[in-house]
């Protein structure tokens, strides 16, 4: 009868589910994943044409999928995550191309070189390392232009640095026609892949050196990402763009960085135009969008999501309205509803409450939430929980921005859910066999 094979039915299901590897302990939520793209596999459907988007005042809903329904369950993510990747993608950045085919270097106790080749191009690019005292493997810092990080502090925590010249994988000055550097040497100058989406595939690309290193003086599954202002900017795509790196810390990072694209009105930031014009950070796909942010289908707190659940530490500076801060706020607490559903609220942090209004200054208040960072996500040894410091000189409302709520997430895969109990009624929606 139907009701005997319902029944069967849903002991199937229930006995499928026991033998689902159960949720991951806690603490899982503080690793990073084994893998750059950890959404490659889903099957994600046709992107919305540029010309057909409608204008959207307030930030798109993360947690709803290109098809319109909503994620149900944190097993749901991965495959969202994976669409708001490709919005990125095709609207902001530009594409980041998967691992090359020949991907080869050497890792020492001062250097990394990388050597990639692809499609019968090849390019290769170096860092410099500096290791912290102590025995190794360690964890490291990429620290992407040399200035506004604190690398004595990433190095007295025990992590080495890593010293990335962006420059030397994406240049700045030229033309966004006749674009300079390893990435556009392997994939053409007339990419329309922006410098900071450039910029992320050669840290990639040293991650996979690390890796194929054995990982006998730097750890490849402990690897932070920092850098103020545009390499602010450069820090964030890096970290968001590759599920490897374990601790994102963007300093001061303004337009075409952290802040929401569709800007609180009056704040005084960068103009998009003028981000967009300066030099070709962002893909040559967002020059439509300069004047119309509104119908971009998807914005910065979503980037902030991309990172979610492994370590994220903004750093801002509140006495410079150019920079955009209020509006960088508003995507970190917005980014931080994902974390908050995916159980991992304690792994954002966004510090705006400091004191010197110097661009890129060291600052003693980041010192201290720097190192916990780097001791929680990287290291390994500690558990201090994140916050929103956010200076009330530049203080954003995220409630003016959302028309969306962040739903409580199951933490088991929807199809592996046996129903509910329902003593007064037969669920409605319980499915017909056909
Ligand atoms: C905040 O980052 C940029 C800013 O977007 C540019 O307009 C300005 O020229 O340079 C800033 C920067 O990188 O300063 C070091």
């Amino acid at each position: 009868s139907t009701i005997a094979a319902l029944a069967i039915a849903a002991l199937t299901v229930a006995g499928v589910a026991t033998l689902l590897p159960a949720a991951p302990p806690a603490e899982a939520a503080v690793q990073a994943a084994g893998v750059e793209d950890e959404g490659a596999g889903c099957a994600v459907p046709s992107l919305p044409d540029a010309g057909s988007l409608p204008s959207v005042a307030k930030l798109p809903d993360p947690f709803t999928r290109l098809n319109g329904t909503r994620i149900s369950s944190t097993a749901d993510w991965p495959c969202r995550r994976e669409e708001i990747k490709r919005l990125a993608e095709k609207f902001v950045y530009g594409e980041k191309p998967a691992k090359p085919a020949g991907v080869t270097g050497t890792v020492s106790s001062t250097g990394i070189t990388v050597n990639v080749s692809h499609n019968g191009k090849s390019a290769s690019f170096s860092a410099k390392v500096e290791l912290p005292a102590g025995t190794g493997p360690f964890p490291a810092v990429v620290v992407l232009g040399g200035f506004g990080a604190d690398t004595a502090a990433i190095k007295a925590a025990g992590a080495a640095v890593i010293n990335y010249d962006p420059y030397a994988v994406g240049k700045e000055g030229t033309p966004r026609s006749a674009k300079q550097g390893a990435f556009y040497s392997v994939y053409g100058s007339s990419s329309s892949t922006g410098l900071l989406m450039a910029w992320a595939w050669g840290v990639s690309r040293i991650i996979d050196v690390i890796e194929q290193s054995g990982g006998g003086i730097l750890r490849a599954d402990a690897t932070g990402v920092t850098g103020c202002s545009r390499f602010g900017k450069g820090a964030f795509v890096i970290g968001a763009f590759d599920q490897r790196i374990a601790l994102t810390m963007p300093i001061e990072s303004g337009s075409a960085g952290v802040p929401i694209f569709r800007g609180i009105p009056g704040e005084g930031a960068q103009s998009l135009s003028s981000a967009y014009g300066e030099q070709p950070w962002l893909g040559d796909a967002f020059g439509p969008f300069t004047g119309s942010p509104a119908r971009l289908p998807v914005d910065t707190h979503e980037m902030v999501a991309m990172v979610a659940p492994r370590g994220l530490f903004i750093m801002d500076n509140p006495h410079i309205a150019n920079l955009g801060p209020r509006s960088a706020s508003v995507a970190a607490l917005g980014g931080a509803e994902v974390y908050r559903a995916l159980g991992a609220g304690a792994d954002i942090t966004y510090w705006s409450d400091v004191q010197d209004g110097t661009h890129c200054a060291n600052r003693p208040e980041w010192r201290t939430p720097l190192q916990q960072n780097i001791q929680k996500f990287l290291l390994r040894t500690g558990t201090a929980a994140g916050a929103m410091r956010i200076s009330s000189r530049a203080a954003g409302n995220l409630a003016e921005w959302r028309d969306w709520t962040t739903p409580v997430l199951t933490s088991t895969p929807p199809t592996s859910t046996p129903p509910s109990p329902s003593p007064s009624a037969p669920s409605p929606s319980a499915p017909s066999p056909s």
